[in-house]
């Protein structure tokens, strides 16, 4: 027999998929919660028109169809005709049957082919970025311009959506559709994407672009998209990815060309500000750029050192407290923000024979992943050795310090 928490743990991942589908319906809200969004670019705006035409076409056919039927079972009940009729085959009837849902269907197939080609039309792009699915998060890479980083849920909803929380989730702004890190891209600009991913096949999907890719290991599909309007739009991964799939949203800003080259300025140089925070007003898009400009050159040496190779030796403390947040971003979602994981799927840190054990071994798993639990040789030696000593002192446990150049050289 399963056990309660067996039960518990089935119950939330089923929770989890109905938030999928919630979250989904959230953003469908500008077409009244129905329909699909006309959307902000020249392509959804023609995936719309056409969504509307078959749909129509459709409602006319059902209307004739199902007329035609309705007329002939009165008309010719039995009661109202006792003697059948017999007859067979009309040459006339069957050719008129064929050819008009011939028509029908050529008449759609050549504005859709239409469409479709554009959409696969990724020439001439202004700029590339490569967007990789990871279980569960995104990572974008801006091509030729050296900057990339992780995108996760906002740690709010991270937070709430957790199992007895105890948090109320339509209090939670953008509940379960925000996240940390937003894509930033310009309007106006033929804007390309590169989509593959790092272990199992992800989909980004974007409605209000019309944009929805497979992100498939080992290959990389193209789309792209030219935004209109500054905005912020927010999208799903759209391919059943294992149990967070719902939790891995995607949200682009999409600004004024000048606020981006700033931001992506700032990104570059490790001096983000909340540069790209808000869709700004005209006056701050003038300042952003000589605003950043300035302090910039100071920052990279900074950016750079910390970027680099292992950083020199980091307090206890100092690690604990960043490890903390790694640990929630990261790890919460299967170990619990408490260390006590779900057993028995997902083992408890509290008193964990690892984590007490021999920090190599400890090092080894938390790169390389151990079967269900997946590697996470993607985040920084900082980032890894403080998450890794916030468990050895967390929860009561007590197993010591581990330094950013012990996972360097565990690589
Ligand atoms: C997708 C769920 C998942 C995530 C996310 C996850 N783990 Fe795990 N973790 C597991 C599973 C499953 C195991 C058990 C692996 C096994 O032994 O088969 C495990 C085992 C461990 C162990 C060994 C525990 C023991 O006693 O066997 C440690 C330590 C650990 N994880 C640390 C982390 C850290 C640190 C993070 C975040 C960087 C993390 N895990 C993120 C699923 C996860
Ligand atoms: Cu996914």
């Amino acid at each position: 027999m399963m056990s309660m928490k067996g039960w518990l743990t089935r119950l939330s991942t089923g929770v989890g998929l109905a938030l999928t589908t919630i979250a989904a319906q959230a953003y469908t809200e500008t077409s009244g919660g129905y329909n699909m969004p006309v959307g902000v670019t020249e392509v959804s705006r023609e995936v719309h028109g056409l969504h509307m035409a078959v749909f129509w076409v459709c409602v006319v056919i059902g209307i004739i169809v199902f007329g035609l039927m309705t007329y002939s079972i009165i008309k010719h009940r039995r009661s109202n005709n006792p003697k059948p009729a017999d007859f067979h085959e009309s040459t006339t009837v069957e050719i008129i049957w064929t050819v008009i849902p011939f028509v029908v269907l050529i008449s759609l197939a050549v504005p859709a082919a239409g469409t479709l080609i554009k959409m696969e039309d990724t020439r001439n792009a202004d700029m590339s970025i490569k967007v990789t699915g990871y279980q569960w998060k995104w990572h974008y890479d801006y091509l030729g311009e050296d900057v990339g980083f992780f995108s996760t849920l906002a740690e709010d909803s991270n937070q709430a959506r957790q199992l007895g929380s105890g948090v109320d989730v339509t209090q939670v702004p953008n509940y379960l559709v925000e996240v940390d890190n937003p894509l930033v891209i310009p309007v106006g600009k033929k804007v390309r994407f590169l989509v593959t991913s790092n272990d199992v096949i992800h989909a980004w999907w974007v409605p209000e672009f019309a944009v929805k890719k497979d992100a498939i290991p080992g290959y990389v599909n193209e789309i792209w998209t030219k935004v209109e309007q500054p905005g912020v739009y927010r999208g799903v991964c759209a391919e059943l990815c294992g149990r967070d799939h719902g939790f891995m949203p995607i949200v682009v800003k999409a600004v004024p060309e000048a606020e981006f080259t700033a931001w992506l300025e700032a990104k570059k140089n490790g001096t983000e500000v909340a540069a790209a925070e808000t869709v700004v007003t005209d006056a701050a898009v003038d300042a952003a750029p000589t605003e950043v400009a300035a302090p910039a050159e100071a920052a990279v040496e900074v950016a750079a050192a910390e970027a680099e190779a292992a950083p020199a030796e980091m307090s206890k403390d100092e690690l604990v407290a960043k490890g903390e947040g790694v640990f929630k971003a990261n790890c919460a979602a299967c170990h619990q923000a408490n260390g006590q994981g779900l057993p028995p799927s997902f083992p408890s840190l509290v008193g964990s024979a690892v984590v007490g054990g021999p920090a190599a071994a400890q090092i080894a798993q938390v790169l390389n992943g151990k079967n269900l639990m997946p590697p996470f040789k993607q985040l920084s030696d900082t980032d890894i050795a403080a998450v890794i000593t916030y468990t050895r002192n967390s929860w009561g446990n007590d197993s010591g310090v581990v330094q950013p150049d012990a996972v360097a050289a565990a690589r």
